[in-house]
């Protein structure tokens, strides 16, 4: 399979990108930090470093084109590039940081989708499979923007399953809750890596090879089932009572 992976100089995506390489499969290895992708190439048989921004739709649309003829047919798109900046509540957050996260998580995701999908219903064959969060499920203090726009990922995955009745083209949607081993939470807390650290402490959270191994088996299912999502948590996470505010 040609398998693209947006977001694969770090955590979930290089991850990704390893099972699938490591298996055999044709990577395509795409995000902004082009010595982090060079590194990876190295370690894959047949993997393409592409350094882009998925925001610069010119940019990507150039990148896509650009491909060899042998990486030009995707089988699989795992749209994984993505982030988190802040945990602070809606009135006091950096708006900047609300528009930074759309830009990425929704609208660079939904322009990708829609450059690859109809290469795929054209063959009839094909998996988009997107990286959302229990974040988009369960609201959290802080997770405002970031949570809405992995509820805005869920959902577009859906609609897209709904879209491709009859396609052969497959959607889903892996949904992680706690993971280290990434860069997620120095990002989200700016550099700060002993906040960042702080939160993994003794967690036993999920690591980016769980997820990685996750989305190889979603993508090489036979190809009658589709999962439509799927949600993963690390045992040691889970419920807790709905807050109650008291006079
Ligand atoms: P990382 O920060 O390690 O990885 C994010 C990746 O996205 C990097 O490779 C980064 O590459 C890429 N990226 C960010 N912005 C752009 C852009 N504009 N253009 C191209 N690439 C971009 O975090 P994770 O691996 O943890 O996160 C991967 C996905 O998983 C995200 O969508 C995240 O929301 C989701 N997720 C993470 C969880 C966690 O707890 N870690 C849990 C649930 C979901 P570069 O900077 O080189 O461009
Ligand atoms: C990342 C998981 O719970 O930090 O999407 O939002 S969480």
């Amino acid at each position: 399979m040609n398998v693209l992976v947006t977001g694969a100089s770090s955590g979930f995506g290089r991850a990704i990108a390893q099972e699938f390489g490591g298996k055999g499969h044709k990577v395509i290895a795409l995000a902004r930090r082009k010595e982090q992708l060079e590194s990876l190439a190295q370690e894959i048989p047949h993997c393409i470093a592409l350094p882009c921004d998925i925001c610069d739709k010119d940019s990507l649309r150039q990148a896509i084109e650009s491909l060899p003829q042998n990486f030009k047919e995707i089988d699989v798109l795992v749209n994984n590039a993505g982030l988190a900046l802040g945990l602070t509540s809606a009135d006091k957050c950096d708006f900047e940081d609300w528009e930074r996260m759309i830009e990425v998580n929704v609208k660079a995701l939904a322009f990708i989708t829609r450059l690859i999908l109809p290469q795929m219903v054209e063959r009839k064959s094909g998996h988009i499979i997107t990286i959302g969060s229990i974040a988009g499920s369960y609201p959290y203090p802080g997770g405002n923007v970031y949570g809405a726009s992995k509820a805005f990922v869920r959902q577009f995955a859906l609609g897209l399953r709904a879209d491709l009745s009859g396609t052969n083209v497959r959607v889903s949607d892996i949904e992680p809750g706690l993971a280290g081993g990434s860069e997620f939470s120095l990002v989200r807390f700016k550099g700060d890596k002993s906040k960042a650290d702080a939160l993994y402490q003794g967690a036993n959270a999920l690591t980016p090879q769980d997820i990685a191994q996750a989305v190889y088996w979603v993508a090489t299912l036979p190809k009658h089932i589709n999962v439509n999502t799927l949600e993963i948590m690390p045992t040691s996470q889970s419920f807790s009572a709905l807050n109650v505010h008291k006079e």
